[in-house]
């Protein structure tokens, strides 16, 4: 890319990918972070990202003017300010956008970002698991043709684990943040789906969570954040992921899981969360893939089933009708102690979700959903959660004195 030939209208997006991909974490001429580019609906942040990178080559060329220079530092502001609008954005905009044009922008994203990795390939590499894990379990199945997912019943139980106590060993040890209660950096607690920071779109979340990484977080020479990409996530709430040592429920799930990744040549999970679905609410979760721009490519994606109660587990393939409406082609009650176990590839091939079942037919469940996942250093993560309450800050603002 060269300041003064590449178009700075014309975002060049796999460019910044390829970057990210090669392990670049900021942009070496003006030192901002490199930008998760191509999410749904960061189009003006990706423009305002790519012009400032196009303007900071420029100002490095020999040749460059003192308006290069300022021009650069113009653009840098500016991409500066379009990330606090979209933090901004994220917590006050409600309902913006209708859930089919997010569903569709995903997948369109998660198209652009799984191209260039070479999906097919890194699909190809989880089959060896996959396979391994059908040979280790008689019961073990594919719940659908032609896809890298497997189902093993009762595997907690098999690898001696108790599904229902770790669920209410959980409940009952840990604190729970409710409302706009404070989070503590790096604390063992659940966050309630009513919490400000798990809003998504201004609307609560009908489960609660708990974060987990393998490392320390925030302490140690160089400490590091695991870092998951989804929809909606907010920046605050990455203060409420914890190391699992801190937690000995998970860390009991971690080791014999480490023990049969290792077993079948997967790569280790670094990243755990924790599902709790309470029996007395309509809770769930809708059909979705989890999002890549995260993912290892070659890693899998295990979730393990938690809790006293059997839920609905549902697996989406094709595209929704219409009206926006989705129609499992498998559905099937996942008993506690059940793994769903299924490569990246399968991941983003499918849809997968927890339906909203009728309160009064269902208790109490949870998940323990393991990734491997993308690393950020403690600064980045900080300065990403000033900008984001800068920007709240300023959209309170404007909502005091309107006009
Ligand atoms: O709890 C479950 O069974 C599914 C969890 C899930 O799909 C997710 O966290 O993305």
């Amino acid at each position: 890319m060269r300041g003064k030939t590449a178009r700075r209208d014309k975002p060049q997006l796999w460019a910044i990918q390829q970057l990210r991909d090669a392990g670049l974490t900021v942009c070496p001429f003006s030192s901002m972070p490199l930008a998760d580019v191509g999410k749904p609906g960061r189009e003006e942040v990706d423009a305002a990202f790519w012009a400032m990178l196009v303007d900071a080559v420029g100002a490095h060329e020999s040749g460059a003017t003192a308006a290069d220079r300022e021009r650069a530092s113009d653009s840098h502001a500016a991409y500066v300010k379009s990330l606090e609008a979209e933090a901004a954005h994220a917590d006050v905009e409600p309902q913006a956008v209708d859930r089919r044009t997010c569903a569709q922008m995903d997948q369109d994203q998660s198209r652009r970002i799984l191209e260039p990795l070479d999906l097919k390939h890194s699909d190809e590499m989880g089959i060896q698991p996959i396979n391994d894990l059908l040979e280790l379990y008689s019961d073990a199945y594919r719940p659908l043709d032609g896809h890298n997912i497997v189902v093993v019943p009762k595997l907690m139980q098999k690898l001696d684990m108790d599904p229902v106590k770790v669920q209410q060993d959980l409940i009952d040890k840990y604190p729970i943040r409710k409302g706009s209660e404070s989070i503590e950096r790096g604390g063992v607690q659940w966050v309630a789906g009513n919490h400000k920071s798990l809003h998504y779109r201004g609307n609560e979340l009908a489960r609660e969570k708990m974060w987990f990484q393998r490392e320390e977080t925030w302490t140690g020479p160089a400490p590091k954040i695991n870092y998951y990409y989804y929809t909606g996530v907010q920046w605050a709430v990455v203060n409420a992921q914890s190391c699992w040592s801190k937690c000995a429920e998970v860390q009991g799930v971690m080791d014999k899981m480490d023990a049969l990744y290792e077993r079948i040549n997967a790569p280790s999970a670094n990243h755990v969360i924790v599902t709790r679905y309470r029996g007395e609410v309509k809770s769930g979760i809708g059909p979705h893939f989890d999002k890549p721009q995260s993912i290892a490519p070659n890693s899998l994606i295990t979730i393990l089933k938690t809790g006293p109660t059997g839920r609905t587990f549902n697996l989406y393939q094709g595209e929704p009708s219409s009206n926006g409406s989705e129609t499992p082609t498998w559905s099937r009650v996942l008993n506690p102690g059940d793994a769903l176990i299924m490569t990246l590839g399968a991941n983003c091939a499918t849809k997968h979700g927890v339906p909203i079942d009728d309160p009064a037919q269902c208790g109490d469940a949870g998940s323990l959903c393991l990734r491997t996942v993308s690393e950020k250093t403690c600064e980045e993560v900080e300065r990403h959660q000033a900008a984001s309450e800068r920007a709240k800050q300023r959209a309170r603002d404007r909502r005091r004195t309107p006009g």
